[in-house]
């Protein structure tokens, strides 16, 4: 039989990549992993108990319906890294502010995540997953601000996501290539089965809501009809985290653009695209909102959104390309 690496073990294994090589971030990992076998369950039993509808009148920071097993999913992600002793604080798509952990005030580290990506997908039973980032504090120590979570995409320690699928998978990197790990429900847990994830440079496969399509802005009009005329393969889930683990091992680009409902874009920039952009650029693909890479963006606030396009390098960069020859900017020039 195959030697089996579990996740504890490859994080102790892997120690040196971190940054600060304490411990503590390896702890932070293992916590959000035992979290997440716990939302995996609850996943896999939404259509047995009355959990997956909607919480009474209860909405996000961003004025949308919240799903129970999201208010489950960020409780249990809080309290595994409240017990951690590791983290001084947590932001998340559920929470209107970042919410300090008393407990551990002169922690290194916060997290932000998103616990529960793709939720309204829930009651199809359609793959759904957690999204997380993992940042040094820049604040001394004490309670944490608002400051240690407004950082840029590029200073992230280490970001990953958990996909909860026809398997359960953790993805995660801290810098130094992106490992995936699927949960054994027999042994509850995450073994080793993708290492050091490639994205191809090049596919055949464009992820989008193209029932927006009228929506969108000319460049990426154009770019939507360059991979029709190619008859590229149009696949798009609705959940991030499978649209984005797809292209991951497939290869693609998955677009999530402005439109002129939505003109900054629909996706949080702190919690879902960072993070996503990180896992993206370090299995060398590309993430831009078009003009910027993402990483480089300016945070400025918890719940900042931006648009995305991400995945294979070839096509990214085919798409900024089209954005740049029809900027207004450019026919200035
Ligand atoms: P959520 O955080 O409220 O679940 O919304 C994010 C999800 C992403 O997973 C997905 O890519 C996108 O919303 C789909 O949106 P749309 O239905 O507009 O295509
Ligand atoms: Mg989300």
């Amino acid at each position: 039989m195959a030697k089996i690496t579990t996740l504890d073990e490859f994080i102790i294994q892997r120690q040196k990549d971190f940054p600060y090589a304490t411990g503590e971030l390896s702890g932070l990992l293992r916590d959000i992993g035992l979290a997440s076998k716990i939302i995996s369950r609850e996943v896999n039993k939404a259509g047995l108990a009355d959990i997956s509808g909607a919480a009474n009148s209860n909405q996000n920071a961003s004025g949308e319906e919240v799903q129970k097993l999201d208010v489950l999913a960020d409780n249990l992600l809080i309290s595994c890294l409240q017990n951690s002793g590791e983290c001084c604080g947590i932001a998340s798509e559920e929470n209107h502010t970042f919410v300090p952990i008393h407990g551990s005030p002169n922690a290194k580290y916060v997290v932000l995540f998103d616990p529960l990506d793709g939720s309204s997908n829930i009651d199809a039973g359609i793959s759904i997953g957690t999204i997380f980032a993992i940042y040094r504090r820049v604040s001394d120590d004490g309670v944490c601000t608002l400051e240690d979570f407004l950082q840029d995409g590029v200073e992230q320690i280490a970001a990953g996501y958990v996909l909860y699928g026809s398997s359960t998978m953790l993805v995660y990197t801290a810098g130094n290539g992106v490992n995936g790990f699927t949960l054994d429900p027999s042994i509850g847990e995450f073994c080793l089965s993708h290492a050091d994830m490639q994205i191809p440079k090049q596919s055949d496969i464009y992820s989008v809501n193209q029932g927006a399509y009228r929506k969108f802005n000319a460049a990426t009009q154009a770019y939507i009809d360059d991979c029709m005329d190619r008859s590229y393969t149009f696949r798009y889930v609705g959940s991030m985290v499978a649209d984005v683990h797809r292209t991951l091992i497939k290869g693609g680009i998955f677009m999530y653009p402005a439109t002129t409902k939505a003109p900054k874009g629909k996706l949080r920039l702190l919690y879902e695209c960072n993070p996503l952009a990180m896992i993206v650029e370090q299995a060398g693909g590309k993430a831009t909102d078009g003009k910027q890479r993402i990483l480089e963006l300016e945070a400025t606030e918890l719940h900042q959104r931006t648009p995305i396009y991400m995945g294979s390098s070839d096509m990214v960069t085919q798409l900024e390309e089209v954005v740049y020859q029809m900027s207004p900017a450019k026919e200035l020039v």
